[in-house]
């Protein structure tokens, strides 16, 4: 970096000008901590050096779903060697509830408890064994009230955390009235553990002035800032935020990792000494909420061709026992609940059912893979019922080109890609021939039945609550010429600091080695949104652009004052500067601004333009553009068994201009298993006192590397370009390629549809569990077998 030691000349610098950068945008540049992800140098919070004198937290929960709390008396707890002290809610010196959006989350249990799991009392001791050991020492006694467990019992008593609400354009009642054909049906769609491998931490370290700062992985940096300081009765001036990475988010940290945080700056606050929690796996299992269950009822009219003339959905998500972001989510999965298809006459009503359990909260896709299932449960249905391939009927619903192109929440989908990619992956994927070769198959083959499935993905890119699309960031360079950079986003794996740093890079034209990204802080970069609705790099990539840009016009001023050149003279190009016909290091270049009292330091700031939402009126442009994704899956099932095998999928997935294909093929894989998984083996179970009884891995199935596709294809869509002005026409990834797991699903319906000649559609609920095929299974035979009875009856002569 330095070029005090070896000066190079003008001919050295002009082939390195010519050469180019290498690691700028469009390029596989690896994750800015893979090389310490694998060697485990990576540091998370829990890996911090611990502080002199710390705490460890530990909470004792609610064993009740729904109870008074009665009785209790903590100073059993203080029999145990080490402990410092034993809370309640009354201790609390600022505001105790926590809840993001509304009201409803104490930090600690107030008088009633309303989920198993719930946090009661949280202990300080020299160790994580003493403060569990104190807190169970503690008397808590109950008096029983009687739980809500069932979302449909909640639908039905109209037990809801907020208000329903709905979408509505045409007359959907009428259209379901004169249409040619008409199905009903419904479909329980169920929840998914995040399982980020990095359970919910904290580590807290008072201050001065009252102040704290807080360790902690967390996707919404500001939020807990926010919250920490309420909990204390503080300005959030005294809280500062430290973020570094986290082991995973998913969307499980957005709300949730505050109640740590919280619990922890109070003890901090009582006692004087640093704190740790760290949840263990079944504590976090329990404590923390979910993806949310749905589930839905439809009812669809449309003719000969499966083409829809009116719908009406009824989404119900199962929102656990406070909003948190559940009015975000469930709007999410009403805004899905068309995906790629034109509604035309719809009604889709959303409601937040309240159940005694863990508070759902974000989980990868926000309530649109819900929606989306929903839609898709109902394209098949639609085909069985005619006897069509299923992607017929998808192609002839896909919403237009020029018409046939408002959504039911009114925006106009332009620039939609679905004809061409759909196209594209049919023909390479081979899906005709595959899908004569599986009916052949299925034909000769009485216990092994295979199923093909090709679903689309269509996603809203932007927060549905439009004021959280904004992001700043601040970029010093340093008199060696290396570059210091600071963004509103938080790491979580998803490649977002790597991404940020190449925008950098692009815009000074230097190598990504000169570039730093330190911990996500809320005293460099303030007011931060989450790092959620996929929309981190487009917002904090734009940021950063901003800020790196007004630099680089400094630099730009400077060189044409001092070599008196116009500002087309000066050409930026890996780690030099050209200067009409002469060459200087950038390195030099900042020296000498320096030198001549330039700033080399700036924020950025960025909002994405274009979007306006008014919920009253439940119409507006909610989305900045769509991302699209297509998947084709082949499955094979044993009918005696319903165990099954993903064999092969292709997936072909839009991100515009890709900023960097490897980690893009990354989050689409990895979006990819997991929404397969969610749809498979990902199986929550509850007791009927409302327990948790999946709460470890060794009951709670996430994909293995034995249950990825035999054969896996990813391709990205080449040569597109998002049309909008997002940051060097990129489009965003995390969340899209989740839903492209929806084609597994289908997939093994599709097998087990094969025992009906195609023309029943089984009731398989999410996920599809080898116990649920199995069930298809049977109801298929069944069907098949009272079918044939009919018909031989009637051909019997009399
Ligand atoms: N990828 C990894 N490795 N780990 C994660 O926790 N979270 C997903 C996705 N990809 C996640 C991930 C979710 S839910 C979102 S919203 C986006 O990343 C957030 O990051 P981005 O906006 O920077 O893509
Ligand atoms: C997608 C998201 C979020 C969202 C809307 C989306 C999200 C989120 C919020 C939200 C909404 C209102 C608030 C708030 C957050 O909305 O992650 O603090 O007051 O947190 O379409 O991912
Ligand atoms: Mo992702 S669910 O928006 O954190």
């Amino acid at each position: 970096m330095s070029n005090h030691s070896i000066q190079k000349s003008q001919a050295e610098l002009a082939e390195l000008f010519r050469a180019g950068l290498t690691t700028g945008v469009g390029r596989s540049v690896k994750h800015e901590s893979a090389d310490k992800h694998v060697s485990g140098e990576a540091v998370y919070v829990d890996d911090r050096l611990e502080f002199p004198n710390q705490l460890h937290v530990y909470a004792r929960t609610s064993d009740r779903a729904h109870a008074r709390i009665t009785r209790i008396d903590t100073t059993p707890c203080y029999a145990i060697p080490g402990v410092a002290i034993a809370i309640t809610s009354k201790d609390v010196p600022g505001q105790l509830d926590i809840g993001a959006v509304a009201p409803g989350d104490p930090l600690l249990a107030d008088g009633l408890v309303e989920f198993v799991g719930q946090p009661v009392i949280a202990v300080g001791a020299d160790t994580l064994e003493n403060a569990r050991k104190a807190a169970m020492a503690a008397i808590i006694e109950y008096e029983d009230l009687e739980p809500v467990l069932d979302v449909e019992e909640a639908l039905r008593k109209k037990h809801f955390v907020l208000e329903s609400h709905q979408h509505r354009i045409g007359d959907s009642q009428a259209k379901l009235d004169t249409a040619p054909r008409r199905l009903q049906g419904k479909l329980h769609i169920g929840g998914q553990e995040h399982f980020y491998l990095e359970t919910q931490i904290s580590s807290v370290m008072p201050t001065e002035d009252g102040g704290m700062i807080v360790y902690t992985s967390t996707q919404n940096a500001t939020e807990v800032q926010k919250l920490v300081a309420e909990v204390l009765g503080v300005a959030m001036h005294k809280v500062v935020i430290d973020m570094r990475r986290m082991g995973g988010g998913f969307g499980g940290k957005e709300t949730q990792a505050a109640s740590p945080a919280c619990l922890c700056a109070v003890i901090a606050h009582l006692t004087g000494r640093p704190t740790k929690m760290r949840l263990p796996r079944m504590e976090d299992m329990s404590m923390t909420g979910k993806r949310h269950p749905f589930y839905v009822e439809y009812d669809v009219g449309f003719d000969d061709n499966g083409l829809l003339h009116g719908i009406q959905i009824e989404l119900a998500g199962n929102c656990g026992y406070s909003p948190d972001l559940s009015g975000s989510i469930v709007d999410r999965a009403m805004f899905h609940s068309d995906n790629a298809y034109f509604l035309g006459n719809a009604t889709i009503n959303g409601h937040r059912c309240k159940t005694n359990t863990a508070s759902n909260t974000a989980y990868r896709g926000f309530g649109g893979p819900q929606g989306m299932v929903a839609i898709e449960q109902i394209m098949d249905h639609i085909a069985r019922n005619l006897g069509k391939d299923p992607l017929e009927v998808r192609k002839t619903n896909y919403y237009g080109k020029t018409d046939r192109n408002i959504t039911h929440y009114y925006q106009t989908v332009e620039h939609n890609l679905l004809d061409e990619m759909t196209a594209d992956l049919e023909a390479s994927c081979e899906y005709s021939k595959r899908r004569e070769e599986i009916r052949a198959y299925n034909a000769k083959s009485p216990v092994l039945k295979k199923g093909l499935s090709m679903t689309p993905v269509k996603f809203g890119i932007s927060f549905t609550a439009s004021f959280l699309n904004q992001a700043g960031a601040l970029v010093h360079i340093y008199t060696d010429g290396s570059i210091h950079l600071n963004h509103g986003g938080t790491e979580m794996g998803q490649g977002l600091n790597t991404k940020v740093a190449q925008v950098v890079a692009e815009v000074f034209q230097v190598d990504i080695s000169r570039i730093q990204i330190t911990a996500t802080n809320t005293d460099k970069v303030p007011n931060t949104s989450p790092t959620a609705a996929s929309s981190g790099t487009d917002l904090n990539g734009k940021a950063a652009q901003n800020a790196a840009e007004t630099i680089k016009q400094r630099l730009v001023d400077f060189l044409v004052r001092e070599h008196k050149v116009t500002p087309e003279d000066i050409e930026f190009r890996n780690g030099q500067v050209r200067i009409r016909d002469e060459f200087m290091s950038f390195d030099a270049v900042v020296q000498q601004a320096y030198f001549a009292q330039v700033s080399l330091s700036s924020t950025g700031f960025y909002r994405t333009p274009k979007i306006y939402y008014d919920r009253s009126k439940a119409a507006g442009r909610p989305f900045y553009y769509f991302a699209y994704g297509m998947a084709c899956s082949e499955v094979i099932v044993d009918t005696l068994t319903g165990e099954y095998k993903m064999l092969r999928t292709d997936i072909l997935h839009d991100v515009g201009a890709s900023l960097n294909p490897a980690i893009d093929i990354g989050q689409v894989e990895g979006a990819f298993v997991q929404g397969m998984g969610w749809l498979t083996t990902e199986e929550l179970v509850w007791n009927n006192k409302g327990k948790l009884m999946t709460s470890g891995p060794a009951s709670y199935k996430i994909p293995a590397i034995a249950d990825m596709p035999l054969d896996l294809r990813v391709k990205l869509v080449e040569n597109r370009k998002n049309p909008e002005d997002t940051v060097f026409h990129s489009k965003a990834v995390g969340e899209p390629p989740f839903m492209l797991g929806i084609a597994v699903w289908c997939a093994i319906k599709d097998a087990v549809a094969s025992l009906a000649d195609y023309r029943e559609q089984p009731d398989i609920d999410a996920p599809a569990t080898p116990e649920r095929v199995l069930w298809g299974v049977e109801q298929m035979r069944k069907l098949r077998s009272t079918a044939k009875a009919v018909a031989s009856e009637a051909v019997e002569p009399a």
